[in-house]
């Protein structure tokens, strides 16, 4: 029989992907979004009609309850959060509400209404912070460097004591950085590529950035979403970490994404502001997915150059449009 999922955070870049990804396997899938003054489709305009929108907020207990009953899932995949970093010191508060303690109450919903449900909850490589090991894996102790940093640290502990206290099937993916050409216009990547692509395009002659000297371990969303579903189809719930092992700076996504577009010194094109940069700043990240590979044979099959051109391509296209 097809199984059903609810995915918190569908307008998101996960939760569109991982909804293609789980209606390609056969699944029902919901969806569920918070009220918006305007229409928040950029995303999910191509689901209409192939899943079930539903409204809730990570803020509101009673209707995360709503979802539940309503879509009757076997598997939820908490997407959901404010997952913008640089945000996080504007907002620490309301950071904590929704990141934090929005997972405290989803799952407090799942063991009320069935705690045979299984549980994804999407963890991240903000926890690792200044890396006390490099690359990180499972058992690398924690040392988040931001306000969302810290409230993903409680939404991964919560995950894990749920599991331990009442037995339920709650997994945690300790996510690095993932882009797509669905990634949010403030992320650094697509803000380089959709800059990029108005240079080409005649535009725009400059793109305004932070801290250059930064480096993530970048992967490709759609690859990722594969390992969320992987974690749920285990027999024993566990944590995993999900990266490609590799480290790159901000001029390296620079160097690639100017080259494609037929320039090679692209420093003129960039301007320093320092609203971009950070209090405290991750200085670099890279993860060790051997466990993920060695349980459930999960491994990143885009590499970062393909990712970057795609994300120009993409950029090149909508705007040329
Ligand atoms: P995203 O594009 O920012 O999506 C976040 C989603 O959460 C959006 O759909 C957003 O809805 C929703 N949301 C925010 N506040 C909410 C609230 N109060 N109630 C209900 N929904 C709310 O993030 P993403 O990149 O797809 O990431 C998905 C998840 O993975 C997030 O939890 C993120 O923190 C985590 N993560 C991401 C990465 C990465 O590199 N992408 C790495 C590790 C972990 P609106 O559209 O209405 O704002
Ligand atoms: O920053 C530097 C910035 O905002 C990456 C989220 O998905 O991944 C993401 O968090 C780096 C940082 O992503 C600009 O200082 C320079 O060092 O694209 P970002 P992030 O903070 O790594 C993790 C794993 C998540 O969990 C999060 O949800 O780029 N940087 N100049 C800049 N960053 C931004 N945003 N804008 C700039 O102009």
């Amino acid at each position: 029989m097809n199984k059903t999922a609810l995915i918190t955070g569908i307008s998101g870049m996960d939760g569109s992907h991982l909804a293609d990804f789980l209606l390609e396997k056969g699944y029902k899938v919901f969806g569920m979004e918070r009220r918006s003054s305007y229409v928040n489709n950029i995303n999910t305009a191509h689901l209409e009609g192939k899943i079930t929108i539903l409204n809730g907020d990570m803020t509101d207990q009673n209707s995360l309850l709503r979802c539940l009953k309503e879509s009757k899932p076997d598997e939820v995949y908490n997407l959901a959060a404010q997952s913008f970093v640089g945000e996080s010191w504007n907002t620490p508060e309301y950071t904590s509400e929704v990141t934090g303690l929005g997972v405290l109450r989803i799952l407090e919903a799942i063991r009320e209404f069935n705690p045979k449900i299984k549980f994804y909850q999407a963890s991240s490589s903000e926890m690792f912070g200044r890396m006390v090991e490099n690359p990180a894996k499972e058992t690398t102790p924690f040392y988040p460097r931001s306000p969302y940093g810290v409230s993903k640290l409680y939404g991964h502990w919560i995950t894990k004591n749920y599991r331990e206290s009442y037995d339920m099937f709650a997994c945690s993916g300790i996510l690095f950085n993932h882009e797509s050409e669905r990634r949010g216009i403030e992320f650094v990547t697509r803000k380089i590529s959709d800059g990029v692509a108005r240079i080409k395009l005649g535009l725009s002659n400059h793109i305004t950035l932070g801290n250059l000297e930064a480096k993530r371990d970048w992967g490709y969303a759609p690859d990722y979403v594969e390992a969320m579903w992987l974690m749920l189809q285990q027999d024993i719930p566990d944590d995993y970490v999900i990266a490609t092992g590799n480290t790159y700076s901000i001029r390296e996504f620079l160097d690639i994404a100017f080259k494609h577009i037929g320039i090679d010194n692209w420093e003129p094109y960039i301007k320093q502001d320092p609203r971009f940069m950070r209090p405290a700043e991750v200085d670099v990240l890279r993860g060790d997915y051997t466990k993920a590979l060695s349980n459930m044979n999960w491994k990143p099959k885009t590499n970062f150059e393909q990712l970057v051109k795609k994300m120009v391509d993409h950029d090149l296209e909508v705007l040329s449009k």
